[in-house]
């Protein structure tokens, strides 16, 4: 059995119910093997990144525990999106559910289809700003990895076209 490491994961979605989506997404990755959710954070209406002309996302980040190793999470979340009506035709089109793994502890590896931590993460605004409010909340507290990206996070400029939606419930 692999020691539990904790690792942060982002979710996106632009099509269907998106909060419902991301909900189930959220008990999905909870119910993996070996695996608890230690947190979430809220949820942000952003304007999509890349691929201009789709509807506005709805994004959060999450963080695990798991013993499943970083490819094997890469799996699972990839099946967890097919499962939730995912199809890749248009890359950085609109996607009913979108699970990227951004950072697995301390991790750096580059390999086909998994780079960590993720290449982009510090240009995307609909990453930067929930990872800052799930570092900021305590259920990451304790692991220095954590601590060490939470001053990074401070130091990145205000996240612009992101708006936190408060009403949307965990
Ligand atoms: N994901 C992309 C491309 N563009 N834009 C927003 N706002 N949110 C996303 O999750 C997103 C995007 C590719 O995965
Ligand atoms: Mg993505
Ligand atoms: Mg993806």
């Amino acid at each position: 059995m692999n020691a539990a490491r904790q690792a942060i994961l982002g979710l996106g979605s632009n099509l269907g119910d998106r909060a419902q989506l991301l909900a189930s997404a959220r008990r999905a990755l909870a119910a993996l093997p070996g695996t608890r959710l230690l947190g979430a954070s809220p949820v942000y209406e952003t304007e999509p990144v890349g691929y201009a002309d789709q509807p506005l996302f709805l994004n959060q980040v999450a963080a695990v525990e798991t013993t499943l190793a970083p490819r094997e999470l890469l799996l699972a979340c990839l099946q967890i999106e097919r499962e939730h009506g995912r199809e890749r035709d248009i890359p950085n089109g609109p996607r009913t559910l979108d699970i990227d793994l951004l950072f697995y502890a301390d991790e750096c590896l580059d390999e086909p289809g998994l780079v960590l931590p993720h290449p982009r993460w510090r240009e995307r605004a609909f990453v930067v700003a929930p990872l800052a409010d799930l570092l900021a909340d305590g259920a990451l507290a304790g692991e220095a990895r954590w601590a060490s990206l939470r001053r990074e996070v401070l130091g990145l400029p205000r996240s612009e076209g992101v708006n936190r939606r408060d009403d949307i419930e965990l």
